[in-house]
């Protein structure tokens, strides 16, 4: 195999974000881009000689391009062992999973999860390390670092790969084996899952459901194991098919961008259940017949009947939110006498602990829920793990969440978003808020006194590394939260994230709009961030 070592010049905006490095495909695409991350990348690992990498993407415009490019500079950088998605598919979840079954070194991830797909819209790329998760902060740190000053990478003078073809190929002493993107994943889903119960309940048509791929990876994945293992009629899976544009949508599971889904599951055609997952498979919307379960609620409602479904039914370790995240699983995790622990936004940081065992179920409040059967958050886990819950309880979505809130009170929540604000701007308002936090702590505000108020830093348990700036939060007597951090996954200018949080114990006040009890700290929060005042908009872009 000859190798060919490439001069090529630096590009300063290689920095990972919240979840790799995500740019519009146009970034991408110019001049030896890709390359400088996958070598900078590989440069930065220990060791990649003879080692097995994973490759596989959303589908995205652009995925089968990279997917080649990928292959040619990690043979170049020594590794002989290819695992690869039919088509250069994978979802997340399922990559996890085949970097840990098969102990590949880590794998690649092409993917720009939630965001919109084409030649005008988002890439991206995310490396994996050898336990199947994100690769946490020191790595991404040192790709960074190395991408800042690259002067050639190496590349493998092989033709393409056939990506179409099950199977296994050799070229020279490489190993390139084609996977069906769907059979381990769901060999692992009958696994946790009482699918025998599933196939009664759902085939016989007890129990009936959508599932809303939104033209994106998990179109494959939920059509083989809801309709095709599980019985669901042909049809329960809409917009099965994945779309390098995502047929022109956001490819985000929430009310806003999964409508025609909300729509139906407030209409008298509803069925039982509705779901929808996003881009690349890891995130998950749940809702019943006319109700949406929030994703904070639908973590804490999972860990309290984990038992009820057989992969956790021996118990779980613990559990574990991202800060932002509602502490309706705090709650949970409490009754159950069960350690809960408070992470940055991002799944790398559920890492450690699920390696160390220290919690087996974890979950963001945007839409992702996971445990530890792999690294990644997962949306069809998530949505198998409902559909198992109420296959046991026989009961409606809305009773199981209404009946959870009676026992443990309802976290009422909601999220705020500012897309594409002027990064100026975003920075002001942060800079502003930091000036603020410092005495705020005993003030009053109308019906809220803040108990705490700071900018969050996060000690990692196991090895006590330490992230800090991870969004201001600020607390207040009766356990409301309001939070503001900048997201690290977007392309374009900057999006604000503003989290609101209100504890009702009041089983008389559960049916409240979240928009309505929330309103006091919608506008406190305004008064803190100023973000109407300083963008002069009058109404988040996406509220969630
Ligand atoms: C967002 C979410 C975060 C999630 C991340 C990746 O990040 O808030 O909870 O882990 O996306 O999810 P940010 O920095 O934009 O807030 V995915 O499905 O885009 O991989
Ligand atoms: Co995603």
């Amino acid at each position: 195999m000859q190798i060919e070592t490439a001069q090529t010049h630096a590009y300063s905006d290689q920095k990972p974000g919240t979840s790799g490095l995500r740019k519009k495909v146009k970034v991408f695409q110019q001049t030896h881009y890709l390359a400088n991350f996958v070598q900078s990348i590989f440069s930065s690992l220990e060791e990649s000689d003879n080692k097995t990498l994973v490759i596989g993407g959303d589908g995205r415009y652009f995925n089968r391009e990279a997917t080649q490019i990928i292959i040619k500079i990690a043979a170049a950088n020594g590794f002989t062992d290819f695992i690869i998605g039919q088509g250069g598919l994978l979802s997340t979840p399922a990559a996890s999973h085949l970097i840990r079954k098969y102990q590949a070194l880590g794998g690649l991830i092409l993917s720009a999860s939630h965001n919109p797909g084409g030649p005008d819209e988002d890439f991206g790329i995310k490396y994996n390390i050898s336990n199947g998760g994100p690769a946490p902060e020191n790595y991404t740190d040192a790709f960074y670092d190395y991408s800042k000053s690259i002067t050639t990478y190496k590349i493998a003078d092989i033709p393409d790969v056939n990506l179409d073809t099950v199977g296994e190929q050799t070229i020279d002493q490489l190993k390139i084996r084609i996977f069906d993107p769907v059979d381990d994943y769901a060999e692992l889903m009958s696994s946790l899952f009482d699918f025998d119960l599933l196939k009664q309940v759902i085939s016989s048509g007890k129990l009936s459901l959508r599932f809303d791929a939104m033209h994106a990876i998990t179109g494959p994945y939920a059509t083989r194991i809801l309709e095709g293992i599980l019985g669901a009629p042909t049809g329960s899976v809409i917009n099965a098919t994945p779309l390098e544009d995502f047929g022109g949508h956001h490819p985000d599971p929430n009310l806003a961008h999964a409508k025609e889904l909300a729509e139906l599951m407030f209409s008298p055609e509803a069925p039982d259940f509705a779901a929808a997952s996003d881009g690349d498979g890891d995130r998950n919307m749940i809702l019943g017949n006319n109700i949406f379960v929030t994703p904070s609620d639908s973590l804490a409602i999972i860990a309290a009947n984990a038992h009820l479904v057989p992969g956790y039914a021996s118990g779980i370790s613990g559990v574990a939110r991202s800060m932002p995240t509602s502490q309706a699983v705090d709650r949970v995790a409490k009754a159950m006498n069960l350690p809960c622990f408070e992470t940055p936004t991002g799944w790398k940081f559920f890492g450690n602990l699920l390696d160390a065992n220290k919690i087996t179920l974890c979950g963001e409040e945007s839409f992702g829920t996971g445990s530890s059967h792999v690294r990644e958050k997962d949306g069809l886990w998530a949505v198998l793990f409902w559909l198992n819950i109420l296959a046991k309880k026989a009961q409606p979505v809305s009773q199981i969440v209404t009946e959870h809130w009676q026992k443990f009170g309802r976290d009422i929540y909601c999220r705020h978003d500012y897309e594409a604000v002027e990064s100026d701007i975003a920075n002001g308002i942060m800079d502003h808020l930091r000036e603020q936090i410092k005495p705020l702590a005993g003030k009053s505000f109308g019906s809220y006194s803040v108990q705490y108020a700071d900018e969050f830093s996060y000690t990692d348990p196991v090895d006590n590394s330490i992230s800090k700036h991870q969004g201001i939060r600020i607390g207040f007597a009766d356990g409301s939260r309001i939070i503001f951090r900048l997201s690290g996954t977007g392309t374009v200018g900057a999006t604000l994230r503003i989290y609101l949080e209100k504890y009702e114990a009041d089983a008389s006040k559960h049916d409240q709009d979240p928009q309505d009890a929330l309103a006091e700290l919608i506008q406190l929060a305004e008064q803190f961030c100023q973000v109407k005042k300083r963008t002069g908009r009058t109404e988040p872009t996406v509220i969630t």
